[in-house]
């Protein structure tokens, strides 16, 4: 009875989504410009490539692009972990994958909540990468006590958020009213707020520990640090930034340029630096300024299976053992070229793509047929070949540990750059969050696995119901 007039999970994520964006653009108008941006280079890439237009409507994944978007937050607490966790979960995001980002100097581990499962992911695709601080990684023991008492201090959800999220677990879901009070409240915990919690001296400290750790411990809250919108042509959009005033960073991260683009190429521009003001202990205020947020694009190809994301990594490691990009964008040519030479080792066409286990793929029907007998997944090949069956790309939606770290550490500046001992704790990660996070490749290859027996399915029973009708 209730479920009926429960609002799903798809509909408060499209909605949140939405609200994020709208808040976004009135605190970062820069953010408002690339949108544009994007806009206009997808609507001309579909336009003068009729072939990807036709073949994201056949997978009816046209309408969501535009909507499309990630956003990245990052955590102080294990609480603050595990209640964001409840939080993703009423609008149907879960965590997917572990990235360890100790290895890249940059003091976090994190994960992505998204929507799993082909249809919440057509429905709407909204992400967050979620960070945590790892508080263990400060080497000044005082000042590790002393971020941790300021963050056990801070609330970052509403009492309202938190009592309506215990309300969703409780009876499976929210009214109209009740969800459009959830993403109300929700997005506070996003907001951006120019008053810090921590006198300057003490931002300077912790600024002075990492500016990662000053930008986690000093605010009330974990402010969205940015939202990516997806293009269709990353390179196009690199090229247009700068006409529209935004500086690019200089390289884009992740696989070169290709005819079959794979996993998920990005770019940003620089973080912005913004009035904040500290609170002293006399409780005066003192102007300052806080660098964090920042505005990024990405382009999403094909999710690789394990073999082709074995590939690409050992290219990509290749690539950087030529030349490593520097963050002041002088070697950006260099590393380009040598990208794209190592990358001729990765087939360029679906088909190569698919033929040699790299990608995943859905399968659908393309044609009837006549067919000789009862169809099993060893007749794919011949199938695919004969043009029965057709088989399209599935989209990567999770992200990648090199191109994070880049991410993080164009917005960190080289002065930033530190050596943290790689150690990584996903069984550390879990236990704060309070689950185990999902397997992307399992995922993946369930989204696979379920085309391929729904198109067994399809061709055995039309040949089922022609020979009944031939009768
Ligand atoms: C997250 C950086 C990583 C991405 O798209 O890889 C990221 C952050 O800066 O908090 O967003
Ligand atoms: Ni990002």
């Amino acid at each position: 009875m209730k479920d009926a007039v429960f609002v799903s999970p798809d509909d408060i994520r499209s909605a949140f989504s939405a609200a994020m964006s709208a808040m976004y653009r009135t605190e970062v108008p820069a953010y408002g410009t690339l949108m544009d941006l994007v806009a206009d280079v997808n609507a001309a890439t579909l336009g003068a490539d009729p072939v990807l237009r036709q073949r994201l409507e056949a997978t009816d994944s046209l309408d969501r692009i535009s909507e499309e978007r990630h956003g990245a937050i990052r955590l102080g607490t294990p609480a603050e972990l595990s209640m964001m966790r409840r939080v993703f979960a009423v609008m149907g995001m879960f965590p997917v994958g572990y990235y360890d980002l100790s290895t890249a100097g940059v003091p976090v581990h994190s994960t992505a909540f998204r929507p799993v499962g082909a249809e919440a992911l057509s429905r709407n695709p909204f992400r967050v990468f979620t960070s945590l601080l790892r508080i263990d990684l400060i080497d000044d023991e005082m000042l590790r006590a002393e971020a941790e008492r300021i963050l056990s201090a801070r609330r970052i959800f509403s009492d309202a958020a938190v009592e309506l999220t215990a309300k969703a677990e409780l009876e499976g879901g929210l009214g109209g009213a009740d969800a459009d009070r959830f993403v109300a409240e929700i997005l506070e915990t996003f907001r951006w707020h120019d008053r810090a919690c921590v006198s300057p001296e003490m931002y300077h400290r912790l600024h002075q520990a990492h500016r990662l750790i000053a930008d986690v411990v000093s605010f009330k809250g974990p402010h969205i640090n940015h939202l990516t919108p997806r293009t269709l042509d990353i390179d196009a959009v690199q090229a247009g930034m700068p006409a529209r005033g935004i500086a690019p960073k200089a390289v884009v991260e992740g696989p070169p340029s290709r005819r079959c683009p794979i996993l998920l190429r990005q770019t940003s521009f620089k973080a912005l630096d913004e009035p904040v003001s500290f609170q002293s202990a006399d409780g005066g205020w003192s102007a300052g300024s806080h660098t964090a947020r920042f505005g990024e694009i990405e382009e999403r190809g094909i999710a690789l299976t394990p073999k082709g994301r074995a590939l690409y990594d050992r290219l990509l490691d290749e690539t950087r053992k030529i030349v490593r990009p520097t963050a002041d964008g002088s070697n950006a040519a260099d590393y380009v070229a040598a990208l794209s030479k190592t990358f001729e080792h990765f087939p360029d066409t679906w088909e190569g793509i698919r033929a040699a286990g790299l990608g995943y793929f859905t399968y659908s029907v393309a044609r009837r047929a006549e067919l000789p007998g009862k169809v099993g997944v060893s007749d794919f090949g011949r199938l695919v070949a004969e043009g029965v069956v057709r088989f399209d790309p599935i989209v990567y939606e999770d992200f990648l540990p090199v191109s994070a770290a880049g991410i993080f550490q164009s917005n960190l500046g080289d002065e930033a750059a530190q050596d943290f001992v790689a150690s990584p704790n996903q069984q550390r990660f879990e236990a704060d969050l309070g689950a185990a996070v999902l397997d992307e490749f399992a995922h993946y290859a369930a989204i696979e696995k379920a085309s391929i027996d729904k198109c067994i399915r399809h061709l055995n029973g039309q040949r089922v119901t022609e020979q009944a009708s031939q009768e």
